[in-house]
């Protein structure tokens, strides 16, 4: 049987390894939070994903400390010796120990399963005071507003909760604005939604998130938020400019 500490260096070890592994999991955890990719988020619906994602680096930042710092620390401190003969100690297993390490992981996945289904929840929620289409097909986009205004880029005003129809005309596609957050894939032959309200005026990029062909990479468009004035004008102006095409054919 693997001992549990009972003498006194038995037990400075563990507490030498617990501080190891608390310092290597805070600067871990800092470091790849500071490293990781994650783009301002402009949207209500980003915000349950980005507290998502930071819990989980602090849980991967302190299972990679537990492991390796007690793997490392094992390697180091209890190495063998010049001169040192001996055999090692013998034992088999630890039932504490392995009743442990597959209930606590069992639990947090549980956990994390209950946490992961509230922010689907969450950043899939909203209301639809705008509804605009987004037909996604290789390799481009176009939008179409309920008013019949068709046009090649998405115009949104900003803090007016959105909702967005996807809809795919030949294979499956993922419409993705990394400002705000969610992903939605959009699957031929249904109609899959997306809830946003923009926080935050500006242009940015909608890509396509799922291989969809040779040009995939190509499939881009563009979203501006703007205020609700600007918004009505640019939708005015399009109603204009299609009324002109409609009267002059
Ligand atoms: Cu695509």
């Amino acid at each position: 049987m693997l001992k549990l500490p009972q003498s006194s260096t038995d037990r400075k070890h563990f507490v030498i390894v617990g501080a190891l592994v608390l310092i290597t999991t805070i600067v871990l955890g800092f470091f790849l939070l500071a490293i990781l990719p994650v783009k301002a988020q402009h949207s209500v619906q980003a915000e349950p994903i980005r507290w998502l994602f930071q819990l989980h680096i602090w849980l991967i930042a302190f299972l990679f400390s537990l492991v390796s710092v007690f793997m490392l620390y094992s390697l180091f401190v209890f190495r063998k010796r010049k001169g040192d003969e001996s055999e090692g100690e013998h034992f088999e297993g630890n039932t504490a120990l392995e009743i442990a390490w597959t209930v606590v992981p069992l639990v947090l996945v549980v956990i994390f399963a209950f946490i992961g289904i509230q922010t689907l929840r969450d950043a899939t929620a909203g209301g639809d005071d705008v509804r605009v289409e987004a037909v996604g097909f290789q390799w481009s986009w176009t939008f179409n507003y309920p008013n019949g205004v068709t046009a090649a880029e998405m115009v949104l005003p900003v803090n007016k909760p959105a909702e967005i129809s996807l809809r795919a005309t030949d294979v499956i596609h993922s419409f993705w604005v990394a400002e705000w957050g969610p992903k939605q894939d959009l699957v031929p032959g249904m109609t899959t939604r997306m809830k946003i309200t923009p926080t935050k005026e500006g242009e940015f990029k909608i890509v396509c998130a799922e291989l969809c062909g040779l040009s995939h990479w190509s499939m881009l468009a563009t979203v501006r938020v703007v205020s609700e004035d600007e918004y009505i004008a640019w939708m005015d102006q399009k109603i204009a400019e299609q009324n002109l095409q409609t009267a002059s054919r």
